[in-house]
């Protein structure tokens, strides 16, 4: 570990690199070259909050106050070598990457050719692929784990340089779709604000960025303000950098952000550190906010003249000005030049973006999924090729859900090279040697569905995470951000929910938010629901409706083994994002058990299964009210004679409508029937489209049989009267058959 740290408020550090003329390495073009950055970024801010006045753009942040660490990040990184995950903040650093401002404008416009995200983002959410721009959301934080994430994506690479490769043959995968590069000794750079550091993902980010010593260069932008909060109401101690000091295996640096030299000598440290693979960095800079938080605040409201004064005086464009007139890099005639060729610029790129064309309504669905391979097609229809036979001849034993799910993932993790595989006890044994001298089985996941995969394919491809869910899908949309697949696993369903800010605003967003910019095709295993006996409210519950509700997301249900392989596969092959639901009372059931289907069977998303055809009552069910389903139909029929049509839907997003309808128009009854809860759930989605779409069809009302709107109690008399039993959706289907 390194530290170095220079005070906030000492002078121009140049001062003492004056006598050796090299400023820190940056000759004097450079130094003219970052002002016109610093003063570009400033101008632009300063259009764009009289495009905002003249009502011609929507929203405003400006980069005030923070362009000289931007510039300075951007001399010592390289642009489109090195990945950037730049915060709202980093207009200076956008621009010298490589950013123009005209595409700036267009982001204000927003403008169907706008590159970031075709008009569908706010300004200063920055996206350029060529760049390695990653493309950035509004929550503040959850970008630190993506960039975690990237890193070890370019690290996994360097160790995998095959997995680069596009196979020719065989049938398309995700693969097709990417063009996937790497550098051995490239850098993730990630900012943030002094504010956001106080959330659990910042802290999630350092931590595994320190326990795998990847090469990330956190970037703090300390303004001292969260909008309205200081910073010693924000952050214990008032100083981050004492805070993160415990921290192994990082190089800190603390430094006077408004000073382009010393920021552009921090980050050179930082970066010489990371190339070198000593781990992550950490840079915090001192910066102002000379600008109200955005154009929708007003800081006189909380900021005295005094104190905004004071900043004033530390401005890093005025500074930067004074600092070039002083070495005598340009004098008053070479400012004004470059400030009227500044201008001049500027005025040419706003008059081009206030022309440029708004996108066309009738685009707003387009890329929320792959438009490059589609999930539902005939790619995904595969046939089962059973072979297996015993030695004696004799047929083996059916396998289990669990079995076929973990072949699958075998079979997948052979096939392609970019899969890895993390979770919480996912891995056989992290203590390496204790499976080599034998002296561990291995322990494969709390399920055991993993098991024996680290053992078979190493452990940087199948690893242990720390306990920290939202670290476990932001890493992993990260790693499928640069054209991994993660194939990753949340322990329970019930402790999905650290990751919902992952799953709901950025995993399924990034393709839609970038217009097709970027892409983070991943798949997320979890294991879900109840029928457990004493599984009780935190092992028990379901929610699929809550991700269903999720566009950009496809998620996936299946309730025997055969289709857990079928869509497991479907799923790692393909180029959206899937939330693969298994249910934990199915892992080993006798119920659906199944031959294994050979390595290349799949199922299409959105195809349901007609469980068993009838005529008179319409099923509609999922997961492990299909047995329960099942059973009832069968009693039905033995006593009533009543013929129920039950219906897999498998995946429910997306959904089969074609066969629900044709199924409705022949028994003109329907029943849904889920295992969440009531109100709310999947299930009422379906009632409600059958009700609209199929009102002439029907003979009676559209029912719902589900969870009761509670949670799942521990005691199994209590669990029991909770879920959907075989009576309840026995009594529902004989009601409804008689209606
Ligand atoms: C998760 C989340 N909570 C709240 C907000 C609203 N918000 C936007 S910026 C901001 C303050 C951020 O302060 P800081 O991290 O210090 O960055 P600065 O704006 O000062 O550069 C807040 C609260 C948000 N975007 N995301
Ligand atoms: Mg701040």
């Amino acid at each position: 570990m390194a530290t170095s740290k220079t005070d906030p408020k000492l002078a121009m550090a140049a001062n003492g690199a004056k006598k050796s003329r090299f400023y820190e390495g940056l000759t004097r073009e450079q130094l003219i070259q970052a002002y016109r950055f610093m003063y570009t970024s400033r101008r632009i801010d300063d259009r764009e909050i009289l495009l905002k006045r003249q009502q011609k753009i929507f929203f405003q942040m400006s980069g005030a106050g923070h362009e000289a660490v931007g510039v300075a990040a951007g001399l010592a990184l390289k642009t489109g070598y090195d990945w950037f995950y730049p915060y709202y903040r980093d207009r200076a650093l956008c621009l010298t990457l490589g950013v123009q401002p005209y595409q700036m404008f267009l982001q204000g416009v927003g403008a169907a050719d706008d590159p970031s995200s075709g008009g569908r983002q706010m300004p200063s959410h920055w996206s350029y692929p060529a760049l390695h721009i990653v493309t950035q959301s509004s929550p503040t934080g959850s970008q630190i784990l993506q960039a975690v994430g990237c890193a070890d994506a370019g690290r996994y690479l360097s160790h995998h340089p095959n997995a680069v490769q596009v196979p020719t043959s065989g049938s398309p995968d995700y693969r097709q779709f990417k063009t996937v590069s790497f550098q051995n000794d490239e850098i993730t750079y990630v900012s943030l604000g002094d504010g956001t550091s106080s959330e659990g993902e910042f802290w999630e980010a350092m931590n595994t960025a320190a326990l795998g010593k990847l090469p990330v260069i956190f970037c703090v932008e300390d303004n001292g303000y969260a909008i309205s909060v200081p910073v010693e109401v924000q952050t214990a101690g008032g100083s981050i950098s004492r805070l993160v000091s415990g921290f192994p295996n990082f190089h800190f640096e603390e430094v006077d952000g408004t000073d382009p030299v010393a920021s552009y000598a921090a980050f050179r440290r930082a970066a010489k550190y990371c190339r070198a693979g000593h781990g992550p960095a950490f840079v915090h800079a001192h910066v102002i906010r000379p600008y109200s938080h955005s154009l929708s605040d007003d800081e006189r409201l909380y900021r005295p003249e005094s104190e905004r004064e004071r900043d004033a005086q530390r401005d890093p464009v005025t500074r930067t000005q004074m600092f070039l007139l002083r070495e005598g890099i340009l004098d008053d005639k070479g400012i004004n030049q470059l400030e009227k060729e500044v201008e001049a610029e500027l005025q040419v790129a706003v008059d081009r973006a206030l022309e440029a064309l708004p996108p066309a309504p009738e685009s707003v669905t387009q890329f929320l999924y792959s438009p490059d391979l589609d999930v539902t097609s005939s790619v995904f229809d595969t046939p089962a090729i059973v072979t297996e036979s015993s030695s004696d001849g004799k047929k083996v034993a059916p396998k289990t859900m669990a079995d076929l799910i973990t072949a699958t993932l075998r079979d997948e993790m052979k096939r392609d090279e970019r899969i890895v595989i993390f979770g919480e006890d996912v891995a056989d044994c992290s203590r390496e040697e204790y499976l080599k001298h034998k002296l561990v089985k291995g322990k494969g996941g709390v399920f055991k569905l993993t098991f024996g995969l680290q053992c078979e394919f190493g452990n940087d491809r199948v690893f242990n995470s720390p306990l920290a869910e939202a670290a476990i899908v932001g890493r992993a949309t990260g790693m499928a951000t640069r054209g991994l697949k993660p194939v990753v696993e949340i322990q329970f369903f019930d402790y999905i929910w650290p990751a919902m800010m992952q799953l709901r605003d950025e995993l399924p967003t990034i393709r839609w938010r970038s217009n097709n910019g970027f892409s983070a095709p991943c798949v997320i295993r979890v294991a879900i629901g109840g029928y457990l006996t004493g599984g009780a409210i935190y092992h028990s519950q379901c929610g699929e409706s809550i991700f269903t509700h999720i566009p950009g997301l496809r998620v996936v249900f299946p309730s025997n083994a055969l289709d857990a392989a079928g869509l497991l596969r479907t799923a790692v092959r393909c180029d959206d994002p899937v939330l693969f639901l298994e249910h934990k009372r199915l892992y080993r059931e006798s119920y659906g058990r199944a031959s294994y289907p050979g390595p290349d069977y799949m199922i299409p998303f959105g195809k349901a299964k007609v469980v068993q055809a009838g005529t008179d009552l319409t099923v509609i069910s999922y997961g492990a009210v299909i047995p329960r389903a099942l059973q009832a139909a069968q009693k039905l029929e033995r006593e009533q004679g009543v013929k129920v049509e039950l219906i897999d839907l498998r995946s429910l997003n997306p959904f089969d409508w074609e066969t629900i309808a044709a199924s409705v128009a022949k028994t003109n009854r329907a029943l849904v029937a889920y295992e969440d809860t009531l109100s709310w759930g999947y299930g009422a989605e379906i009632a409600a489209r059958i009700a609209d779409q199929l009102f002439d069809q029907l003979d009676a009302p559209v029912r719902r049989v589900a969870a009761k709107d509670t949670f799942v109690a521990y005691q199994p008399i209590l669990e029991d009267a909770i879920l959907p039993q075989p009576n309840d959706l026995y009594l529902a289907m004989r009601d409804l058959a008689s209606y």
